[in-house]
């Protein structure tokens, strides 16, 4: 049985179209999910929208909409979007739909029975104009003023339903603090210092409220009690769970859930979500509900250097990323956006000179150019077929090697350094690029693709140092040359699957040129791969035809 693999994006608000930071989480998550369908696994990749806000209903009103016509244009623009962007979910959320607010219903009505859902009374500072209540500490800071619109605040009290979030407080800093297991399945936050921060919120934490009143009947409605609609966040938070609750997919859910989301929105994530699975795995016929494996928190992507606000007008929004789509190519923006972005605790600024520099550094000048000079060399030297390295003699002997990445180091500088293959030399390159990117524990993507593209680099290094192109001038030479464009064809062959999750056009037409048929076996295996074989070292066929074509990553040249 291929392992399993669930990774899920927040669900995003349908106030508004997508953009920058939708896009990148939604990427990101892309990427796992590729890497880990390539490695043969049995993945299942959920994205989709949240629809049932205050602001969905405040936006609509603004153009003379019902909620749900102006939350179906922008689903619909989501959807479209992630299908432009070459995203291979599985499934898509709108917690709109029946098959949601069925099971939500269902999750609600179970915890009533067990009493961590109780009826009771929440008094607050309410901002009327706004309809929500704002913490104490806002209400002081504002001097009890609405900070939207100048008008004092209430104090209003009003019957709501809360959850006994106060009751896990125990057990979840078990799990977090000692990394103890329930159901042989642990539950992490990462990076460690969002870790460290939700910590020490928990130790605080009182029971929430978990529905409200006044939302016209937008929302889903409290079970028994037509005048309660259910929070917004705990209607969204259970979408993780209702479009997997199905025999045929629920053993996704218990593989353990990997939740991609950013700094803003941890808390639901780290604390109440948690702590509601634990309250429903309690209840009649939930026994088998246990945690996801890991919430992983990102940073924020700012713009050109200053915080994204719609006021700045410096929104990375849809116009601007089909712009970037249009002149760079779609496989460019992913790979930015992987490699540049805001994983960890740090803030990533989206600024075009920075993209245009990653594009022409590691794109044109590295991947481009060496899969150029190989195809070229090939077509110049070979008759446009890959070589054959048989007939030359090679200084290394399969046998010796662990990996692949063992055999394309030591191919490209073993004779040089007489390093020695054996050992630790493969955790160099290829198996750190594969297990950080699978590394549930801390997706360390730029890490793992610096890798695959340091491969790459060496390759073109192996060219410099062996200089094919002047031994080709002495016809008795042939045979070594045949060797030296083998090995880098082979190499960029791996390297060409290491970079596949993150490319996977340009990457495909890659395969397309080396004779590999790597997509149509996916294709035919349910969209699973077999990384392990493919990044052997020795597959390409010598005598296979290698046609030249256009640059795959042309040099980007600004505009004067
Ligand atoms: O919070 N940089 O939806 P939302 C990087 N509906 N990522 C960013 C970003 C930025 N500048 N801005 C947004 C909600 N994101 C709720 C979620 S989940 C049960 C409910 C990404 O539309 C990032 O993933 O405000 C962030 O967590 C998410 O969009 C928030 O999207």
């Amino acid at each position: 049985m291929p392992n399993r693999f669930y990774v899920t994006t927040p669900i995003y608000y349908v106030n508004d179209r997508p953009h920058i930071g939708h896009v990148y989480t939604t990427t990101i998550a892309d990427v796992l999910a590729r890497y880990h369908r390539l490695a043969g696994d049995d993945v299942f990749f959920l994205t989709g929208v949240d629809e049932h806000a205050a602001k969905v209903v405040d936006a609509a009103k603004e153009r003379g909409l019902t909620p749900q016509q102006w939350a179906d244009q922008n689903a619909a623009s989501f959807r479209d979007t992630f299908a432009k962007l070459a995203i291979t979910n599985d499934d898509f959320v709108r917690t709109s739909e029946d098959r949601h607010k069925k099971k939500v219903q269902e999750y609600v009505a179970a915890l009533m029975k067990s009493g961590d859902i109780y009826a009771g009374q929440y008094e607050g500072w309410y901002d009327a104009g706004q309809e929500e209540y704002v913490t104490d500490s806002k209400a002081q800071e504002s001097g009890f003023k609405s900070p939207i619109n100048g008008k004092p605040l209430v104090r209003k009290t009003e019957k709501n339903y809360f959850f006994k979030l106060s009751a896990y407080r125990e057990q979840l800093l078990t799990l977090l603090e000692k990394g103890e297991k329930i159901n042989d399945q642990g539950f992490d936050v990462q990076p460690e210092a969002r870790k460290n921060e939700i910590i020490s919120r928990i130790r605080e934490m009182n029971d929430v409220p978990i529905s409200r009143t006044g939302s016209g009947g937008w929302g889903i409605p409290v079970p028994g009690d037509a005048e309660q609609t259910i929070y917004v966040w705990i209607d969204a938070l259970f979408n993780y769970l209702t479009y997997v609750d199905t025999p045929e997919r629920r053993p996704y859910w218990q593989s353990g859930a990997v939740h991609l989301i950013a700094k803003d929105i941890l808390w639901f994530h780290a604390a109440i979500w948690p702590a509601m699975l634990l309250a429903l795995a309690k209840c009649e016929g939930y026994d088998w509900v246990n945690l996801p494996k890991l919430v992983y928190a990102h940073s924020f992507w700012i713009s050109e250097g200053q915080k994204m606000s719609k006021s700045l007008g410096n929104f990375i929004d849809l116009e601007k990323i089909d712009q970037y789509v249009a002149t760079f190519g779609l496989d460019a923006l992913r790979y930015f956006l992987a490699t540049q972005g805001p994983l960890g605790t740090t803030d990533s600024d989206f600024a075009e000179a920075k993209f245009i520099e990653t594009y022409n550094t590691d794109l044109a000048n590295v991947v481009g150019n060496c899969a150029s000079r190989i195809i070229n060399m090939t077509s110049r030297y070979w008759g446009g077929k890959v070589p054959s390295s048989a007939n030359a003699s090679t200084d290394f002997n399969l046998e010796d090697f662990e990996t692949f990445v063992d055999v394309a180091l030591y191919a490209i500088f073993g004779s040089r350094t007489g390093w020695e293959p054996k050992g630790n030399v493969h955790k160099m390159v290829g198996l750190l690029a594969v297990s950080s990117l699978s590394d549930s524990k801390t997706p360390n993507l730029n890490c793992a693709l610096h890798y695959a593209i340091t491969l790459v680099s060496m390759i073109d290094e192996y060219i410099e140092i062996t200089a094919p192109f002047k031994l080709a001038k002495d016809p008795a030479k042939l045979p070594e040359v045949g060797t030296i464009l083998y090995n880098c064809a082979e190499a960029i062959r791996v390297a060409s699957a290491l970079l596949w999750p993150v490319m996977p056009g340009k990457m495909e037409e890659l395969w397309r040129r080396l004779g590999c048929d790597y997509a149509q076996q996916m294709q035919s295996n349910g969209g699973r791969g077999n990384l392990d074989e493919w990044t052997k070292w020795g597959l390409l066929q010598p005598g296979t035809p290698i046609p030249a074509g256009d640059a795959l990553f042309p040099r980007y040249q600004p505009p004067k």
